[in-house]
């Protein structure tokens, strides 16, 4: 893969993780994304996907981040197995994004959950 420019802000706690600043537990790490378990785990299996590319949030993707974030949900299937989610059907994962205060946003750079393992750690 070429390597891309990246853009960080030197304030942020995701930018900070995604450099080694901060430690975090790895899953994955490539030139354009970084996975880390969540710090409050809400699932047997909960991590966090983000681009080194600072995005504060999904309010602010355009049509020129498409490419990319096409890339870096491309990577979910198998980081999730990877991490002991069961394969699908059975098994699978929910993503959620949080987005903005009335989504219950709390860290400002772009990031995807991915949750699983056996319920019933979900309800419904
Ligand atoms: P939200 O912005 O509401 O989607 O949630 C941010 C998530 O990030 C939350 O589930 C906890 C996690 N988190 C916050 N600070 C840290 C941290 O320093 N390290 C790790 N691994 N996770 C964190």
């Amino acid at each position: 893969m070429t390597a891309h420019p990246q853009h960080t802000d030197p304030n942020c706690l995701f930018c900070k993780i995604a450099a080694g600043q901060i430690p975090s537990k790895k899953v994955h790490e490539d030139d354009e994304f970084y996975a880390f378990h969540d710090i409050h785990p809400s699932a047997p299996v909960h991590f966090l996907i983000i681009p080194k590319l600072h995005i504060a949030s999904m309010a602010l993707v355009t049509l020129e981040h498409a490419p990319m974030l096409g890339r870096m949900m491309a990577l979910i299937p198998q980081l999730a197995l990877q991490e002991g989610c069961r394969p699908y059907p059975e098994g699978g994962f929910r993503l959620v994004v949080n987005t903005g205060a009335d989504g219950a946003q709390d860290i400002h750079h772009l990031h995807l959950h991915v949750m699983g393992g056996p319920r019933p750690w979900l309800r419904g």
